[in-house]
């Protein structure tokens, strides 16, 4: 079986008890469509996780785009030298992801020791920015926000990670014939026109698999889908 989630933002049991959920056995897939970090207090413990699950495929989310540089930086040491040749570049990213709930994963992070924190890092550089899947004879792409500036005739390897990353796609809009484009990103209780509060959005060839885990104090939980079946899974937040 094929399965995909998004968006778990530290939700350490929330993606444990899915894996419970959906039974994941060696010779299924899951598909992690990015923002595994932040926000809540355990996206290291979980990017250790998935790290030792080799059917567990990651895709970047603007959340890891943006802690990756930043990691490199918190290992380095802070000498004379190194103060004097910071980054301005640098202070600006860190402040950024602070401001979306990166102080989380930082103080996960500093908790580790420096083989860990390699190890992280290194992890965190093999995620692809897209993948694709042949699941029961339908074909899907799986991207963490969307296809910016989409062209039928373009080439997925053509788009900049800034046309990936960031921005929703239309969901109005079926953007391949004959494939679904799989997306988080956007809780789904966000989507204009989506009457369905936090469950997965299907329409026009989209699914849209946000179902707002991170949105703590106001519902939200982990959603997955089996693209075998069509089958959803949902873990509620605590
Ligand atoms: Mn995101």
């Amino acid at each position: 079986m094929t399965y995909c989630v998004s968006d778990i933002h530290g939700n350490y049991e929330g993606y444990i008890k899915l894996l419970e959920t959906i039974n994941l056995r060696d010779e299924d897939t899951l598909f992690v469509l990015g923002d595994v970090i932040d926000r809540g207090k355990g996206g290291i413990k979980i990017l250790q996780d998935m790290m030792m699950h080799f059917n567990i495929i990651p895709i970047l989310g603007n959340h890891e785009y943006m802690a990756v540089n930043c990691m490199k930086f918190l290992c380095q040491e802070i000498t004379e030298e190194s103060i004097n040749n910071i980054d301005e570049g640098i202070i600006q990213g860190l402040l950024e992801w602070q401001n979306v709930g990166g102080q989380a994963t930082i103080d996960e992070f500093h908790k580790l020791n420096s083989e860990e924190k390699q190890d992280i890092i290194d992890y965190l550089e093999e995620f692809s920015l897209y993948e694709e899947a042949s699941v029961m004879g339908k074909d899907y792409v799986m991207v963490h926000a969307g296809l910016c500036n989409f062209s039928i005739d373009r080439p997925l390897d053509d788009y900049h990670f800034s046309e990936l990353l960031f921005k929703v796609p239309d969901y109005s809009k079926v953007y391949f014939p004959d494939k679904y484009l799989v997306t988080g990103h956007l809780p789904t209780r966000c989507i204009q026109g989506n009457n369905h509060q936090d469950k997965i959005f299907r329409a026009n060839n989209h699914i849209a698999i946000d179902c707002g885990s991170s949105c703590r104090g106001s519902g939200g939980r982990l959603g997955c889908i089996c693209l075998d079946t069509g089958e959803t899974f949902y873990v509620e937040n605590d």
